[in-house]
């Protein structure tokens, strides 16, 4: 810990933590990254032969060879509805059968038709609606156009790699080249990795001609603009999941979520591509705003040394190369190809996009109760308690200490009167203590991970010496899910909800702490070919688990090790923070970039994990906070306690205001997430999303926009006086300031003065916003509330928005049971009405139409709903004449109704 600072200031104590760089391989240190990095540009060796073409309606198949050595392997270009390539290259007769992953992909992909529109002896060219992929055979690569432009090449720079299964070349035996000294096995530290199967890499590289940014890759401590690497250079973006002590942040190097996707950006056209491998895997960037000379490929395309570009170079251990290329033309567009194919965040409950309340550790069943009961001394709402590790027995997991949670049951009741619930930990390793259960269950039954001799593999976790159960054996599968059963998983109730940690797998003794990769697992597959899948393993049966146990409850799991795909079980959260204003400041950033990773459900540790943070970064954390999808508090077990109620009276005042404003928000995110799941369409979007032309916000990540209709902007310094806002949109676009309705016109950088009290939000003018404004200790009790709906008007007058209803819990919405309204206001008119023929027997009823920018003069408005007939209403206007308040319209959201303005 040579690196680490201690500063003591009068406040409190800071350390600036350090991650352990020893402990994790660097490209270079990595057999199979160095010599994928070695392959020299321009020199493919990879030929098609088009002799061997077989076209079909929906496939084009043609044998791939490697010239210099002969090995053969079969490509075949598909397209897949939705304006997506899909490109697969696998050996033909493998040594070994290749692992394809298993759990990211959302079912099948539907197959598109494709025109041939040309072939010839060098070249296939195929179409599918406006877009054209032209294969050329010496050297291989593709050309991907969209109406005519070309928006992706692979392999143009021919650093395309697949290394096929071989036998190992016995001692003096004459090799055609000197291999990498990694190459048939490989140390690490004092790990030994046998590789048995030997090498087997598979690399390729995507130029995204006229690209200005790359986004994409999560997950890493780092800005959300991908940033050039190379030799030499920065490491690559390293995607392998790993509990990394104390990560750093600007930084390349892996931590515990892996997701295989780049969005290539600019203002004329966003491209995608998904690289769909399960092991480790590096990618360096190219781009070429930052100087690097770039591949005589994008100057010959462009046709202009000026025109911008970006590279990508795709890494990976094993497995099969699997590539889908999603053609946009919009970062809208290819956000949604990429849920096409890997799934979307099914609506949650309610309560869990409330505040939720964690510490390592609440100690016993009183310190959860007292903490609660505080909570509602104060007036602060909290709607979810969360029990660390030490809530077992011993770091048995699916038991309880019997000394410090003898009652779970009265416990869990005591928080469910007042309309609570729990989430507790559940992670992957397994303590070897003979009379446990589930290891002796999993031993009598062989669910254990192997070693590579076949034996139960031991690691070292929190419980000591531990095994990992193996998600890929079916019956493991069956079994863990069943864990989670009422009768099973004794002490818990449907109100209990799953925190699956430590499942990168993290193995304090394993190396980079995590299983070996020679490990095995059911099928034989290496762990070396599921690494980065294994965490979605585990969710995946939580997932199921939970449903199994409560049918018609949506389950509830937060996961920290993650892949494609994650989203269909899981939220997550950003794992191992710091209570540094670095770490405030990365949240927004690391958390958009999961959004364009498909995962919109993320957070950050409100407060910061490591450390004590001084009231000032706590209170500027949680105004930050409310305006991410997961909202949770969360310390180490050494911090002091720091829950919100603790401070002074204006700390307090502080916390609560943005507790509440979160909780006034909370129909909007709910319809957020609804539209999620029926759309692909994240929650929390970046600038550049919303505003692709606009060349001013392809950096911007300090910022983020809930939906559309809110932008915020985190303050992640001590002591700011003005906060500098970017407000995107053009000149005739109007922002409204969420809590002082101050309208801020036209395009660009505003400095908006803030105290300590003040959060840094908008609202889009041309956006309505449900809300609901009564306070209250929890959100479950907000069910009933009447709503508040916002209207901020546009430059003309006009505003839209939608609310979606349902019972908050169920499955009832599959069936019809919701509400999903289109609110608008035009011409001196607000009216509500239903999109989706459905109904929700709902009494919430509307309380208020605040309208933000509305004209003087108005005086009186006039309600017509069928039930109600035409009411006369008052209006009034707030003392500084920012917002005209429609009074007690009175009517029920489950009906249709106008309210025009006298
Ligand atoms: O279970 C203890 C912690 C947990 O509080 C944290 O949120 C996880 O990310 N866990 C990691 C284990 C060790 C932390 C040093």
């Amino acid at each position: 810990m040579a690196l680490r600072r201690i500063l003591i200031t009068a406040s409190s104590l800071y350390f600036c933590l350090a991650v352990d760089k020893n402990n994790f391989k660097t490209c270079d240190q990595s057999s199979f990254c160095r010599r994928l990095r070695n392959v020299k540009p321009d020199n493919s060796k990879y030929e098609l032969d088009l002799s061997s073409l077989q076209v079909t309606d929906d496939s084009i198949e043609a044998k791939l060879v490697n010239t210099e050595v002969g090995a053969q392997f079969k490509f075949s270009l598909t397209a897949i509805n939705g304006n997506i390539f899909r490109v697969q290259v696998d050996e033909v007769n493998p040594l070994y059968t290749r692992y394809r992953p298993q759990f990211a992909l959302n079912g099948e992909v539907q197959l598109a038709k494709l025109q041939i529109l040309d072939r010839n002896k060098d070249s296939v060219t195929a179409q599918y609606a406006d877009n054209k992929a032209v294969i050329s055979a010496r050297p291989f690569k593709i050309d991907f156009f969209k109406k005519d432009s070309l928006v992706s090449v692979v392999n143009g720079r021919g650093l395309f790699t697949f290394e096929h299964y071989r036998k190992k070349p016995a001692e003096g035996e004459a090799e055609q080249a000197p291999e990498d000294p990694g190459a048939w096995e490989e140390n690490f530290k004092s790990h030994h990795d046998s590789k048995p199967k030997g090498p087997s890499a598979v690399g390729l590289d995507v130029t995204f001609p006229g690209a200005l940014r790359a986004y994409g890759l999560p997950e890493h401590g780092d800005r959300l603009p991908l940033r050039t690497t190379g030799p030499g250079g920065v490491d690559p973006y390293r995607l392998y999941n790993l509990d990394v002590f104390e990560y750093e942040l600007d930084s390349t190097m892996a931590i515990y979520g892996s997701v295989p996707v780049v969005h290539a950006h600019s203002p004329k056209h966003t491209v995608g591509v998904f690289w769909h491998n399960a092991a480790e895997t590096w990618v360096d960037i190219n781009n070429s705003k930052d100087g690097n000379v770039m591949s005589s490929l994008v100057n010959l395309v462009s046709g202009s040394k000026s025109e911008s570009s970006v590279e990508a170079h795709f890494m990976s251990e094993s497995g099969v190369v699997d590539l889908f290329v999603l053609m946009g033309p919009s970062p809208r567009d290819t956000v949604r190809q990429y849920a096409s194919l890997t799934g979307v965040a099914p609506l949650p409950q309610y309560f869990t996009l409330a505040y939720h309340q964690c510490r390592w550790n609440y100690n016993d069943e009183d310190d959860v109760t007292s903490v609660v009961e505080n909570f509602d001394a104060h007036d602060m709402p909290v709607d979810i308690m969360w029990l660390d590790i030490e809530y077992t027995d011993g770091k048995k997991y699916f038991t309880w200490d019997k000394i410090k949670f003898p009652h779970p049951d009265v416990m869990i009741g005591n928080l469910t009167s007042t309309g609570r619930k729990l989430v507790v930990i559940i992670d992957p390793h397994i303590k070897r203590e003979s009379g446990y259960f589930l290891h002796e269950d999993a031993l009598a039954n062989d669910y254990y991970v192997k070693t590579k001799e076949g034996n139960v593999y031991e690691g070292w976790c929190w419980p000591g010496s531990s095994s990992y159960l193996d998600f890929y054996d079916p019956r493991t599968f069956d079994y863990y899910k069943g864990l989670y059963a009422l009768d099973k998983f004794v002490g818990t109730t449907n109100d209990v909800n799953i925190w699956n940690d430590m499942n990168e797998p993290s193995v304090f003794n394993g190396p980079e702490i995590t299983m070996p990769k020679d490990c095995l697992h059911y099928g034989g597959w290496e762990h070396r070919d599921i690494h980065n899948e294994y965490p979605l393993a585990q969710s995946t049966a939580t997932f199921q688990g939970l449903l199994e146990r409560s049918p018609n409850r949506r389950p509830f799991i937060l996961t920290r090790g993650h892949f494609a795909g994650t989203q269909r079980s899981a939220a997550i959260w950003t794992g191992d923070n710091a209570a540094e204003w670095s770490h405030l400041a990365i949240s927004y950033p690391m958390c958009l970039s999961e959004a364009l990773g498909g995962i919109s459900f993320c957070g950050a540790d409100v407060g910061g994990f490591f450390n004590n943070p001084d009231v000032e970064l706590l209170q500027r954390w949680y105004q930050a906070a409310i305006w991410l999808p997961f909202f949770r508090a969360h310390a180490h077990i050494d911090t002091r306690r720091r829950e919100p109620y603790l401070f002074n009276e204006d700390v307090r005042n502080r916390i609560r205001a943005a507790l509440r404003l979160r909780y006034a928000h909370l129909p909007l995110w709910y319809t957020l997430f609804w539209e999620h799941e029926t759309t692909g369409d994240p929650v929390i979007r970046p600038l550049f999303y919303s505003y692709p032309s606009d060349e001013n916000v392809v950096d911007i990540d300090s910022e983020l926009l809930v939906g559309d209709s809110v932008l915020a902007k985190a303050i992640s310094e001590a002591g700011a006086s003005t906060a500098s806002v970017y407000l995107p949109g053009g000149s005739d676009e109007y922002w409204y300031d969420v809590e002082d309705f101050k309208l801020y016109r036209g395009t660009g950088n505003f400095n908006i003065p803030v105290t300590l009290d003040k959060m840094v939000a908008f609202y889009r003018g041309g956006s309505i916003i449900p809300r609901k404004d009564r306070p209250r200790r929890a959100s479950s009790l907000m069910h009933e509330d009447p709503y508040t709906l916002y209207v901020a008007l546009d430059s003309k007058g006009s505003a839209s928005g939608r609310l979606y209803v349902d019972d908050r819990e169920s499955y009832g919405y599959k069936n019809g049971k919701y509400l999903y309204l289109h609110l608008r206001f035009e011409n001196g008119q607000f009216s509500s009405s239903p999109i989706d023929k459905t109904d929700y027997p709902t009494k919430e009823w509307v309380e208020r139409v605040v309208i933000l920018g509305a004209p003087k003069g108005t005086v009186g408005a006039n309600l017509s709903s069928r039930s109600m007939g035409t009411v006369r209403l008052e209006t009034s206007y707030s003392d500084d004449g920012r917002a005209l308040v429609v009074r007690k319209p009175g009517v029920s959201i489950r009906e249709a109704f106008t309210i025009k303005l006298n």
